[in-house]
């Protein structure tokens, strides 16, 4: 057995830590410290500390699962296999291709999420794919297309905050959600750099913080407008900057200034001297960037949200240029590369769109088919998991737990139950593994070599460091069965290699061109150089025309040249192969996006006149408090992982309902009462977290558990007219002392 440690990184959050992991006598791996990988530089949470717990017998999966006489048995791989194959088969030909739905993860690596893509688009013919990113990160993404042409999480890394002049964080909590990022922070306020927090709690993060607003949740684009429109005021508009780099500035102009600080004040519960205070700390300095997260995020109007932080940005001149910048904190292990290689409704690899059709010739030669046989854009996430049992019969799910995590959970757990046939991969069984017809137990993170991409859009390599139990597959390895099985004649497997390199080797070329170009990055060069930020197109990447800004059908190569760095824009078709990436030619990567022009036809960024909009549900006579949702720092999501942990669940063992002192005098409730909090959706119940840290009106429920204490049961599933984000972060609700 090798002793040596091998270098990998943690399969939780965007942070992408690395470790050091060393196999023990008994089988298992033990987690040591990698001090050289940059990001964290050795440090960890109690998350990626443990995570090798569920790596270990009786608490994983070992054999797949077959639903028989109702309840789940094991079976052989074989069996489970052509119950898959039938399953979905017999509904394509009954209901056709669009009858089967894919709903993938942002916990995949990017060889697993370019392959669920393809074998959606080509095995089985549907447009029905979507992932759980669609719940993450998708306001912002969709905002910094509109915005810049170009969506990478930051444009920049990580080591650039502690040299920046004043950071807002906008509905991060990120000391509870990648702690070992923290560091940055507080080497910023080290160099006298200044801290903004803005969250309607008073958080841990908050609490580092030189200036907290806690705002009424759902009225983050009302605070920014209403900063702009001090900006404006104050005179502390950019205007040589916005001349230069920018357009539709007038516009935007015009809609800030119709939001006055006392209108904003009104509307948010931030006062109007403590605007004036966040725009002078923001403004002073020579540098300064906005981070958000999911709180701005998960709303109903996240996109437009997202657009007016950006637009405070350009109008002082704080976007593409160093150390100032607007950047989303993406939040799984590949959220970022997980939304650019093909899992996504409206997505071809590389971050192409679907429905261009320069970028479906490009892939479909990839994938050797014709273009015409690739189908459209399918649903966003909730509306494919609310097509359940409907139009959409059979379901493939491959690292999501929607019964936990989805909005309104009970009627999309009811819609999971109506399918004639629901086949789950997991690592453990999870509620909606539960579900299924056939169970599938998958390699993990240490088993298994594949890239992901951090919050910095920076590509690393995760490698096997132990081999997996005997009866354990990859996710690579069920496609490639899958596709033996359902293509028939056509030999389709072939087309789904389940050694991961061979997998990026293609994905290599599917990208080249695009936005998101891996066509540079080899395996080899992750490992040598810890990682490489895409865009890093190979030097003689194949072009066909098809790259481009993300919001336009027209091909814009001159522009992503320019942004990546790319020398030679009559690249060869030709030369389709990429090079082995070790020439004297290669491409640095792009650590720094913007900086010289943005990722639009006409390299400057776009303004987008927003205006401020209620949440979907507001408080009333019936419904009078507002319920927001989110994590903390020992559980990770819908929990399938993190409960199954002693350590993590002696420290956060379950739900709770956090409140304020008044509130809880007003419903006579006590530290650790049950409460239950209803919503127009359903009831949920949890003992009672009494903190002046939260607004008076407002309540914040976990959403890591299932069962009674589901906060997921409430939640409302308005979704943003652009993204498709659901508004997880703002619903109206009641709230009830338990009589015991
Ligand atoms: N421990 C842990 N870490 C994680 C995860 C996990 O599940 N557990 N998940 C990972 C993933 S996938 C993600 S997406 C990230 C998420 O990382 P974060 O975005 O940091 O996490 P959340 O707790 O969802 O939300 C952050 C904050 O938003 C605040 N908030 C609520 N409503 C509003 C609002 O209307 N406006 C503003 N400004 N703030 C509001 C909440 O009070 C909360 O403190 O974390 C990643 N890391
Ligand atoms: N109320 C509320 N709800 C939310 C949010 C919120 O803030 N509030 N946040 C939303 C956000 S940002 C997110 S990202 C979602 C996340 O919610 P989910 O999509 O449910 O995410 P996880 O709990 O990480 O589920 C991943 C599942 O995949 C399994 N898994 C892990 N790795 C692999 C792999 O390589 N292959 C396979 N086949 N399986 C694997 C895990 O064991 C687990 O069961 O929740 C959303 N839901
Ligand atoms: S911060 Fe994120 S990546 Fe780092 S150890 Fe914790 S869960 Fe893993
Ligand atoms: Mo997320």
């Amino acid at each position: 057995m090798p002793n040596s440690a091998t270098p990998t990184h943690c399969p939780y959050c965007a942070l992408q830590c690395g470790m050091n992991l060393t196999p023990q006598q008994d089988g298992g791996v033990a987690v040591v410290e990698r001090p050289d990988f940059p990001v964290n530089k050795g440090a960890l949470c109690g998350k990626g500390r443990t995570a090798p717990a569920v790596l270990a017998q009786g608490v994983r999966l070992t054999s797949p699962l077959v639903r028989s006489g109702g309840t789940l048995v094991p079976a052989s791989w074989d069996e489970a296999l052509d119950r898959i194959a039938e399953g979905l088969g017999r509904t394509r030909t009954e209901h056709g291709p669009d009858a089967c739905g894919v709903f993938g993860g942002g916990g995949l690596t990017n060889e697993k999420a370019y392959s669920l893509g393809k074998f959606a688009r080509i095995v089985l013919g549907t447009s029905q794919i979507d992932y759980n990113g669609r719940f993450c990160m998708s306001s912002a993404a969709a905002a910094g297309i509109k915005a810049f042409g170009l969506d990478r999480g930051l444009p920049f890394p990580l080591e650039d905050i502690p040299k920046t002049g004043c950071v807002i964080l906008v509905g991060s909590n990120l000391a509870e959600t990648m702690p070992p990022s923290l560091r940055y922070f507080s080497e910023l306020r080290e160099n006298g750099g200044k801290l903004i927090v803005i969250d309607p709690r008073r958080t841990r993060t908050a609490e580092q913080a030189d200036l907290h607003l806690a705002p009424r949740p759902g009225t983050d684009l009302a605070l920014a407008l209403g900063l702009l429109h001090l900006v404006v005021a104050e005179g502390r508009v950019d205007e040589e900057y916005v001349q230069e780099r920018t357009v539709g500035w007038e516009e935007a102009r015009a809609a800030a200034m119709a939001h006055w600080p006392e209108y904003v004040e009104r509307i948010t519960g931030v006062s109007v001297p403590q605007l004036r205070e966040t725009v002078q700390l923001f403004c002073e300095p020579e540098h300064a960037m906005v981070l958000t997260a999911r709180g701005p995020e998960q709303q109903s109007k996240g996109t437009d949200t997202v657009g007016a932080w950006i637009n405070l940005c350009l109008a002082t001149g704080r976007a593409g240029r160093p150390l100032s910048g607007y950047g989303c904190l993406t939040g799984q292990g590949n959220g970022q590369g997980g939304r650019e290689h093909g899992q996504k409704a409206d997505q071809l690899p590389g971050y192409r769109k679907l429905d261009d059709p320069a970028a479906r010739r490009h892939v479909a030669e990839v994938w050797g088919v014709d273009p015409d046989s690739l189908p459209g854009p399918g649903r966003s996430a909730y509306e494919l998991l609310d097509a359940l049992g409907t139009d959409i019969r059979a379901l493939l799910l491959m690292a999501s737990n929607p019964v936990v995590s989805a909005p309104r959970a009970a009627h999309i757990e009811e819609r999971i139950r109506s399918l004639d046939f629901l086949a789950v991969c997991d690592v453990v069984l999870s509620e909606t593994a539960e579900l299924a017809d056939v169970v599938l137990p998958v390699t993990q993170w240490a088993e298994e070599t594949g890239t992901t991409t951090n919050l910095e859009g920076r590509v690393l390599l995760r490698r096997r460091a132990i081999t997996p139990p005997e009866g354990i597959r990859s996710d690579l390895e069920v496609m490639h069965e899958l596709a033996a099985r359902l293509g028939g004649e056509k030999g389709l497997e072939k087309g789904f290699p389940t050694d991961p390199e061979e997998v990026f080797e293609e994905l290599r070329r599917a990208s080249a061109g695009g936005p998101a170009d891996y066509s540079g990055i080899t395996y080899r060069r992750l490992v040598e150089e810890n990682g490489v930020f895409w865009p890093c197109p190979a030097p003689a990447a194949v072009h066909d025309g098809s790259a481009g800004s993300q919001d336009s059908q027209d091909s814009e190569d001159a522009s992503l040249d320019a942004l990546a760095g790319a020398d030679d824009p009559t690249r060869d078709a030709e030369t389709d192969a990429p090079t082995d990436g070790t020439d004297d030619a290669v491409h640095p990567g792009t650590p720094r996006l913007f900086l010289d022009r943005f990722a639009t036809p006409d390299g400057r960024a776009r303004f987008v006149p927003v205006s401020h909009r209620a949440v979907a549900e507001e408080p009333d006579d019936e419904y009078p408090v507002l319920l927001t949702t989110g994590r903390v720092v020992a559980q990770y999501q819908s929990g399938a992982q993190t409960r199954r942990v002693d350590e993590l669940n002696n420290a956060a063992p379950g739900p709770f309902v956090e409140l304020h002192p008044r509130l809880a005098a007003r419903l006579g409730a006590a530290e650790g009462d049950p409460v239950a909090v209803i919503s127009r959706r359903g009831r949920a119940v949890a003992p009672a977290r009494i903190t002046t840290g939260i607004r008076p009106d407002t309540v914040f429920m976990p959403f890591h558990w299932p069962g009674e204490g589901r906060a997921n049961t409430l939640t409302n599933p308005a979704l943003d007219p652009t993204s498709r984000m659901p508004e997880f972060k703002a619903c109206a609700v009641r709230v009830e002392a338990v009589k015991s």
